[in-house]
């Protein structure tokens, strides 16, 4: 299996996130990354596939902003971390403004993702690395794994959040569909539900979204990620939410994934992409699922299984010291 990965993706270096009231170190550091690339052994840098496959799934006026944020924000004579702190809400008229601090809220759905200096940059060479691994599954490939960080999956056509900047799955996904591919299937597996991917393809009957994670009844990001959230017009039932409690292990797992992989097989896609998360980890810091290393195994070859020529992006995962093996165990028993 190739697996790809950009220096550049280290550029994006925000100190800290705004977390239960107070500012606390931020957990998406970038040592994640060295963390995910010390545990393989031959890396391939990604290629530069431009923006056009970007703007394909994000709003040219959003990725102005993420390109230019961080000036205006210096500008502004600011230090630090872009950080919104006012948002439009519900029945606000869409306003075209140009104080930074109008922008980061309109762009913005929580206080937990800082533009930093080179967030761009990283974010940019996310979704590089994920096209690049979907180019090598058009090409013929089985499987490949895209290194993703910063994560991706959180951010929505025209917004930034949970860590997330550009969404490297759906512009992968896209891209698929861009060069021929009828049907592509998303399977997410991090922690948190993929709101953004959803968003994005809520209302497509071509990409089939589905999602296991942590009841947003109880955890981030609320608002989305609810069982009945199904589609809607020629994406009706083309979406799958299996939200599951706290405390969920591979036993409680497994049964969910395999209804997953039935809806999956059933759509009949061309091929799959697998935003996979390591934070359902037993010893993640930020999550509350009880998955062990072992597990993340028994996850893959279930998935592999399926047959389906299969893209794999990372997404979460924040105990450092684990996340390597993780992705390793998982990705392991693809061909
Ligand atoms: C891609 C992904 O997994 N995003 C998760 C975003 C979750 N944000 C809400 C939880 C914030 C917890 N922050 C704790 C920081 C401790 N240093
Ligand atoms: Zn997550």
């Amino acid at each position: 299996m190739k697996i790809f990965s950009h220096p550049n993706q280290r550029a994006h270096t925000p100190t800290h996130e705004l977390h239960n009231g107070e500012m606390v170190p931020y957990a998406e550091k970038s040592e994640r990354f060295d963390a995910l690339r010390g545990a393989f052994g031959s890396l391939i840098e990604s290629t530069d596939y431009g923006l056009d496959p970007i703007l394909a799934v994000h709003d040219a006026d959003y990725v102005e902003f993420l390109q230019s944020a961080h000036a205006a924000w210096k500008e502004a004579g600011r230090k630090g971390d872009a950080f919104p702190y006012a948002f439009p809400v519900r029945r606000r008229r869409a306003l075209d403004l140009s104080r930074i601090d109008a922008q980061l809220g309109r762009y913005a759905f929580d206080c937990g993702t800082p533009i930093a200096e080179r967030t761009w940059t990283a974010a940019y060479w996310t979704a590089q690395t994920a096209l690049s691994g979907m180019v090598e599954i058009l090409g013929g490939a089985t499987s490949s794994l895209a290194l993703c960080r910063p994560p991706g999956h959180h951010a929505g056509r025209d917004y930034m959040g949970g860590y997330c900047y550009l969404n490297a799955a759906a512009i992968a996904a896209q891209a698929a569909i861009g060069h021929g591919a009828q049907r592509v299937a998303v399977l997410d597996v991090d922690y948190h539900h993929g709101n953004g991917t959803q968003d994005i393809f809520y209302e497509r009957g071509d990409v089939l979204t589905v999602s296991l994670h942590a009841d947003p009844s109880t955890d981030y990001p609320f608002y989305w990620g609810h069982a009945d959230e199904t589609g809607d017009g020629a994406g009706q039932g083309a979406n799958l939410n299996l939200p599951m409690p706290r405390g969920t292990d591979w036993t409680g797992y497994q049964g969910q994934l395999e209804n997953a992989l039935e809806t999956v097989l059933d759509f009949k896609p061309d091929l799959l992409a697998v935003p996979f998360g390591a934070d359902t980890f037993r010893d993640d810091p930020i999550s509350h699922f009880e998955i062990d290393t072992t597990d993340y195994a028994a996850m893959g070859s279930l998935i592999a299984a399926s047959g389906l020529p299969c893209l794999i992006l990372t997404e979460g995962g924040y105990n450092i010291a684990h996340l390597g093996e993780n992705v390793k165990s998982f990705a392991g028993p693809f061909a």
